[in-house]
C-alpha cells in the first residue's frame, strides 16, 4: 500500500484532532494517524509551528498547524467544504461557535477534579447553555431548510458540531451530566443523525474505546 501523502500529529484521544480524522475518513483520503504522549511530543514540538498539535504535515514535510486551519484544509480534500462563499461562511460561523463552546471548559482543566466538576457545573448553566441553545436554534433551521447546517447538504459544519456535542458529553468530561444533550432535544437527535451515517459508524467501530463511547448513536 502506498504511503499516505498526510500525517496528523496528535495525542491518541479525540480532542483537537477528532473533526479531522473523520473528515478524512468520510472523504475516503489516506491519512497516517500518528499519536504522542505528553512525554514524546516533546521530540515532536520543534517541528511543530507553534510548538502545539495537531499539526498536519504534508507529503513535502511542510507543517500546517491550528486544529480551524487543518479542519478547513481537510474539508476542502474530503469535498465538505461549501463551494458558495456564503455557505462557506455560515459553515465556518457554526464552526468557531463551536470553539468557543468547548474553550469556556479550557480553564477548568488545570483545577483539581472537586473544583473542576462545579466549575463545569456553573459554565452549563451559564454561558454554556447560552451557547447551546442558540446552536439548538441554528440547528432547528438547518432541518427545516433540508437538514445541514450549510447549503443544504452536508459540510464540515456538521461534522465539527457532532465531534463537539459528542466530545462534551464524553467521559473525560467529568462534571458534565452524560444526558446533558436530554435538555436540548433538537442537538440530541442531529448528533444521532450524524452518529449514523455509515461512515461515521464506520469510524467509530474501527475507533473503538471507552474515550469515544459517547459519539456513537444513543441507542445502541
Ligand atoms: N489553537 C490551537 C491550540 C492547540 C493546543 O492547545 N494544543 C494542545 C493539545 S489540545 C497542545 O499541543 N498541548 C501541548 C503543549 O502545549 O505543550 C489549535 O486549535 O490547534
Amino acid at each position: 500500500m502506498a504511503t499516505p501523502a498526510y500525517k496528523l500529529h496528535y495525542f491518541a484521544g479525540p480532542g483537537r484532532a477528532e473533526a479531522a480524522r473523520l473528515l478524512f475518513a468520510i472523504g475516503n483520503v489516506p491519512f497516517e494517524d500518528v499519536h504522542y504522549t505528553y512525554e514524546t511530543l516533546a521530540a515532536f514540538k520543534p517541528k511543530a509551528p507553534f510548538g502545539q498539535v495537531p499539526v498536519l504535515e504534508l507529503a513535502d514535510g511542510k507543517m500546517l498547524a491550528q486544529s480551524g486551519a487543518i479542519d478547513r484544509y481537510v474539508a476542502k480534500l474530503a469535498g465538505l467544504y461549501p463551494e458558495d462563499p456564503l455557505d462557506a461562511a455560515r459553515a465556518d460561523m457554526v464552526a468557531f461557535h463551536m470553539v468557543d463552546f468547548m474553550d469556556l471548559f479550557m480553564p477548568t482543566w488545570s483545577m483539581a477534579p472537586e473544583e473542576r466538576a462545579k466549575a463545569r457545573q456553573a459554565i452549563l448553566e451559564g454561558k454554556g447553555k447560552d451557547k447551546l441553545l442558540s446552536l439548538s436554534k441554528i440547528i432547528e433551521e438547518a432541518e427545516a431548510a433540508g437538514g445541514w447546517v450549510a447549503g443544504g447538504k452536508m459540510s464540515y459544519a456538521d461534522v465539527i458540531v457532532y465531534v463537539y456535542l459528542s466530545g462534551i458529553v464524553s467521559k473525560r468530561m467529568e462534571g458534565v451530566p452524560p444526558n446533558l444533550l436530554d435538555s436540548y432535544p433538537v442537538l440530541k437527535a442531529f448528533r444521532n443523525k450524524v452518529a449514523k451515517l455509515p461512515p461515521v459508524l464506520a469510524f467509530y467501530t474501527q475507533h473503538a474505546g471507552e474515550d469515544r463511547a459517547s459519539f456513537r448513536p444513543d441507542d445502541e
